[in-house]
């Protein structure tokens, strides 16, 4: 097999609702879709999931843009790389820039699945062809988020995660379980806090909440391994968890009892594998991560679901949820709870030609 070109599109859409944390509000969403065309016609694909500016993670879509045009690309058409593990051994020494990588992992791991006739969710090795939906309420009020809590039970939701923050979350936190005693609920802290806050931290066990995902800083593995001796909420790391060193590192330490994977933070599906691996040895609790992607790379999400160690709801929920019409057809559905994989070979979906078109800002053709 040979890879013939390689498109890139930057695609644009509004969101439904604006998705509020404490670092940015999110009214529309710019990403990049990788397609891989092999000399046969079969195509693979792949999103990179960086935001505008750097408020998650410090890449963004212009960064990624740029690996993947001037840096990445050509290396691999010109060293004629096909297969995911080449990729990965291939540019092991260029350093970060995982989103942009986890693009193109993406992309040629649905191209080789493809290229074995199985659903990527099986060649990943998964096992759970239902994966229970999560999904994630980023409003500005209570109110606003009660209300949106209401219909997501309603929709089967299994699992609710309330963003948080030092200005808001003792108070919210109290509104929405007066209003759902007994449901499954978790916070988001996105890095909101310090050790200083030690009381409010501790103040939050007394909600019964499934964990308290990234209460510290983005990088720090080692005042979180204080922290859950100090706290009962489990703790999850979200941003801390970049490499598979990062994820010993925590487990060492005992930094958390869950890890939120997600594929663009860590490079890419066979990175994310490997640390998924290393967790279900270890005990340690894994559910997959949302970036607000578009359905690329909600079916990726939803083949690393499906393996053994992702015991817990994710931030799986359906496109309707952000979008009017998603890129993939059919798109994201959750029927009971669940979403199920398909049996299509690759991720299972097809690409929704005209509304990618709708929603293209810019596309690049990379050729050989
Ligand atoms: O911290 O998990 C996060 C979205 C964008 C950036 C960071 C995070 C999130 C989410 C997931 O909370 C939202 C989703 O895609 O469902
Ligand atoms: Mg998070």
């Amino acid at each position: 097999m040979m890879i013939k070109h390689i498109n890139l599109h930057v695609i644009e859409m509004p969101l439904k609702q604006p998705f509020i944390t404490h670092l940015e509000k999110v009214s529309k969403r710019r990403g990049i879709i990788v397609e891989v065309v092999d000399e046969t016609g079969l195509k693979g694909y792949g999103e990179a999931v960086a935001f505008t500016t750097p408020w998650y993670t410090e890449e963004t879509v212009q960064t990624c843009f740029h690996m993947l045009k001037d840096v990445l690309v050509p290396q691999l058409l010109k060293e004629m790389i096909t297969s995911p593990r080449a990729f990965h051994k291939r540019f092991h020494p260029i350093r970060r820039n995982h989103m942009a990588k986890a693009a193109l992992d993406m992309a040629l791991c649905d191209l080789e699945a493809k290229k074995q006739d199985i659903p990527l969710w099986q060649w990943l090795g998964g096992v759970n062809q239902q994966v229970p939906a999560g999904v994630v309420v980023a409003a500005d009020s209570a109110e606003a988020a009660i209300i949106q809590i209401h219909q997501y039970v309603d929709q089967g939701y299994e699992r609710v995660k309330i963003k948080v923050s030092p200005e808001r979350d003792i108070d919210l936190l109290k509104r929405i379980r007066a209003k759902f005693p007994d449901l499954d609920i978790m916070a988001d802290a996105n890095s909101a806090y310090t050790l200083e806050d030690i009381d409010k931290l501790v103040a939050l066990g007394q909600f019964n909440l499934l964990m308290i995902e990234q209460p510290l800083g983005v990088d720090d593995i080692v005042d979180h391994a204080e922290l859950q001796q100090k706290v009962e909420t489990p703790i999850c790391l979200d941003e801390s968890i970049v490499t598979f060193h990062d994820a010993e590192s925590a487990i060492k330490l005992g930094a958390c009892q869950v890890m939120n994977l997600k594929i663009g933070r860590v490079g890419g599906l066979l990175p994310a594998k490997q640390i998924h691996d290393l967790c279900l040895h270890n005990g340690i609790k894994v559910w997959c991560g949302g970036m607000i992607e578009f359905g690329i790379s909600r079916a990726h999400n939803l083949a690393l679901s499906t393996l053994e160690g992702f015991s817990m709801p994710g931030d799986l929920s359906s496109s309707s949820r952000f979008w009017e019409e998603d890129i993939i057809t059919p798109a994201i559905e959750v029927v009971n709870g669940k979403v199920t994989a398909p049996m299509k070979p690759g991720i299972g979906f097809d690409i929704n030609e005209k509304r990618l078109e709708e929603v293209t800002v810019l596309k690049e053709k990379l050729n050989r």
